[in-house]
């Protein structure tokens, strides 16, 4: 059984082999095939061509859960005790402790590029070169703090008390919903805001550059659990045929070849992890 635990309560030997997966993933080409993959699923997002799957619409919850699954998966392929981390951003909110220390995701970035240079995802140590780009540097770039704070309990709070998980018109729009206030588009700023707050390649569509990525999307998915056990009567929507948005039982790209992956497959995350 897979459990995914606090970054906070970690071991010395539980960070060093979350890194030392990441890192050998890196090497075999693995990481970036992730990065890619989210950066065309974020341009397509933001194409009116595409139905949007990871984005600014309903599916923003189960697409990022099956690609972490995905993500976890290939961790765990090289060593077999690894399992994603979540950041608690509401409590973790110190730029310099952990995760921001050289035992586990370095420290923010430093000098007029705001380049890591501390930590196992620095650039010196020829591990981490940033090749998914969207900018030409190929550092890891942090600007931890900047303008507004890390989400707080009563954003998280505001979110909960959501009683609706989606609603019309599917998109950054949908007013009071769970999906969309935890996304960061409506009421509180929760998820948008931390990809902010970090900065650097945290704050584009080349996102999972930053290892912090799939931390702060664990966090995130936790809080959709709770809510799901908060509210058990509130189901996944939409759930027809809406035709700007994955429906319940419709496939998300890419994940939406035969045997894909739709947002029902997805509601119950206790058959792939718990949280812990
Ligand atoms: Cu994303």
């Amino acid at each position: 059984m897979i459990v995914r635990k606090n970054q906070a309560n970690l071991s010395a030997a539980e960070k060093s082999a979350f890194v030392n997966a990441v890192l050998e993933l890196k090497r075999r080409g693995v990481y970036d095939e992730f990065v890619t993959l989210h950066r065309t699923r974020f341009i397509q997002d933001m194409n009116p061509a595409y139905v949007r799957t990871g984005h600014n619409t309903p599916s923003f919850l189960p697409w990022h859960r099956q690609y972490l699954i995905a993500f976890e998966r290939e961790l765990r392929t090289i060593d077999a005790s690894v399992s994603i981390p979540y950041w608690n951003w509401v409590i973790d909110r110190s730029p310099t402790a952990s995760p921001w220390t050289p035992d586990l995701l370095g420290g923010g970035g430093l000098g007029t590029n705001f380049q890591v240079l501390d930590g196992p995802f620095a650039y010196a140590t020829g591990n981490w070169p940033i090749t998914v780009q969207i900018d030409t540097h190929p550092f890891l770039r942090r600007t931890l703090g900047g303008t507004y704070p890390l989400p707080r309990q009563s954003d998280v709070d505001q979110a909960m008390a959501a009683t609706v998980y989606d609603a019309p018109p599917w998109n950054e729009n949908s007013p009071n919903t769970f999906r969309n206030i935890l996304e960061g588009n409506w009421g509180a700023f929760l998820h948008n805001q931390v990809h902010t707050w970090v900065g650097g390649q945290m704050a584009q569509p080349v996102s999972p550059n930053d290892p912090v990525f799939w931390l702060h999307h664990a966090f995130v998915d936790k809080l959709w659990a709770d809510w799901q056990q908060l509210h058990p009567a509130s189901p996944y929507l939409p759930n027809g045929t809406t035709p700007d948005a994955v429906d319940l039982n419709e496939a998300m790209a890419p994940w939406d070849g035969p045997g894909g992956v739709t947002p029902a497959q997805m509601l119950d995350h206790t058959p792939y992890y718990t949280y812990l």
